[in-house]
């Protein structure tokens, strides 16, 4: 008998373990959802905060704010959404409960909501209006719903909060159409228990292909993960499969920062405090360039509008992104096969392969024409995991090879930048890759832009 036991015992040991082995044991068998790859491709979204907090001069209302005091007078989300798609973005996600509990639609689940405002005589649907207008201007729209809730009596019991939450979820995921990112929130959660695996069985029921986004520590199988700060930076190198207690997950990351610093809603004499030019550029360069998501956090005022300022600042730094990019001089090469040309034609649904099985291998261009670049913007295909493990990017001297970039990760996106460099070839060297590379584009810029103010 004892012998059976431990036979058995032995028997399942052996198949946790063999199982675990097929299922991933290696960061670069951890392969991305399609919903995944979409949304990566997405690159840089907007997060919308107007509430109660608006008008009351508060980042973290404490939820005993009068619903009399939301009342814009000249709401308008098709400026809003004009000046996002202008910036470059393409989706956005609306806070549509804050901390205070303050809902922007007309939910059954609560009387604290837009219904006992002012505005529109209670009869607004704010979520409903921002989705219509973003899909207007063919943005991807997704929303926020803060777990953290100081205006809800239920809070301070967490089984009948749970379904006041769930209740609440349904209702945006059901009414609003395709949510592309649903934003959990951990902020003032500390000791709370909320069950969020019942909570994301009610989203996926209506939304299957919404992308999760919560910090690894308060959900463990989101679908992205939060970078830890609000400073609109990701450290490099960035990879795309994280670790949790021995499980491995692709989780890429997205980075929030606001367009004000600090702030995430408007406040009144804080023009001062928006963003320049340059530190939006440099964040792109730091969160796109290291492969990742940039999500900036936009404030409408009590108007209800977008403040003139923010617009002009929106605009100009997607002027500034599609100016940078608009030449790409790999173009230029001369072809030497489809596969090649496939990386340098800026279109990322076509790729070049390394030989199948190879862990080094080298994308080269030549061109007919010496060109001067001083900037490379990198796509790995990431749909068989991340592979690319070192790279350096070198040009032909006439005698020998010579680097002008070298790092690890390349990912989704890397945007390399160096001192301008003239030459005829030029060359991807992957110099280690756990599996056959695979590059979507492979691009060479020069850009020379006139200094900005900081
Ligand atoms: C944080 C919140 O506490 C801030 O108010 C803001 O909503 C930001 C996007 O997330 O955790």
């Amino acid at each position: 008998m004892k012998s059976l036991r431990s036979a058995l015992f032995a028997t399942g040991f052996l198949l946790a373990c063999g199982s675990s082995i097929l299922m991933a044991q290696n960061f670069s068998d951890v392969k991305p959802s399609a919903q995944q790859t979409a949304w990566q491709d997405l690159e840089f979204g907007v997060i919308l905060h107007f509430s109660t907090n608006t008008f009351l001069d508060r980042e973290w209302g404490d939820g005993t704010a009068d619903p009399s005091v939301f009342n814009p007078t000249q709401f308008d989300p098709d400026q809003w959404m004009k000046a996002i798609r202008d910036s470059g973005a393409k989706y956005v996600v609306l806070v549509a409960k804050h901390h205070d509990g303050f809902c922007l639609w007309p939910t059954e689940q609560t009387p604290y909501s837009v219904k006992s405002s002012p505005w529109k005589g209670g009869k607004g649907d704010l979520v409903g209006e921002v989705a219509r207008a973003a899909r207007k201007y063919g943005l991807q729209f997704g929303v926020y719903l803060s777990p953290w809730d100081r205006h809800e009596p239920k809070y301070k019991d967490s089984a009948a909060y749970d379904d006041y939450y769930q209740a609440e979820l349904s209702e945006l995921a059901s009414r609003y159409g395709d949510l592309v990112e649903f934003w959990l929130d951990g902020a003032g959660s500390g000791g709370h228990v909320y069950n969020f695996a019942k909570i994301i069985e009610t989203l996926r029921t209506y939304q299957p292909n919404s992308i999760v986004f919560a910090d690894t520590g308060l959900f463990e199988y989101g679908d992205a993960r939060w970078v830890g700060t609000e400073g609109g930076r990701v450290p490099y190198e960035n990879w795309n499969v994280i670790d949790r207690h021995g499980y491995l997950r692709w989780r890429p990351v997205e980075a929030d920062t606001p367009l004000r610093n600090e702030h995430w809603f408007w406040h009144p004499n804080d023009e001062s405090s928006l963003k320049s030019l340059n530190e939006l550029l440099t964040m792109y360069d730091q969160t796109v360039g290291h492969g990742a998501q940039l999500m900036l956090g936009l404030a409408p005022d009590r108007r209800g509008l977008l403040p003139e300022g923010d617009v002009a600042r929106l605009a100009e730094f997607g002027q500034a992104i599609r100016s940078r990019y608009a030449n790409n001089l790999a173009a230029q090469h001369a072809p030497t096969s489809g596969e090649v040309t496939a990386a340098a034609d800026g279109n990322p649904d076509t790729f070049w392969t390394a030989p199948a099985g190879s862990h080094h291998a080298s994308l080269e261009l030549s061109f007919p024409k010496p060109i001067t670049f001083n900037r490379a913007l990198t796509m790995e295909r990431l749909n068989n995991g991340q592979q690319i493990q070192k790279y350096s990017i070198d040009v032909w001297t006439g005698n020998a090879w010579k680097s002008v970039a070298a790092a690890q990760a390349i990912g989704h996106k890397k945007i390399d930048t160096f001192p301008a460099v003239t030459a005829s070839r030029v060359r991807l060297n992957i110099l280690s890759s756990t599996g056959a590379a695979a590059i979507r584009e492979f691009q060479l810029y020069d850009v020379n832009e006139p200094a900005q103010p900081k």
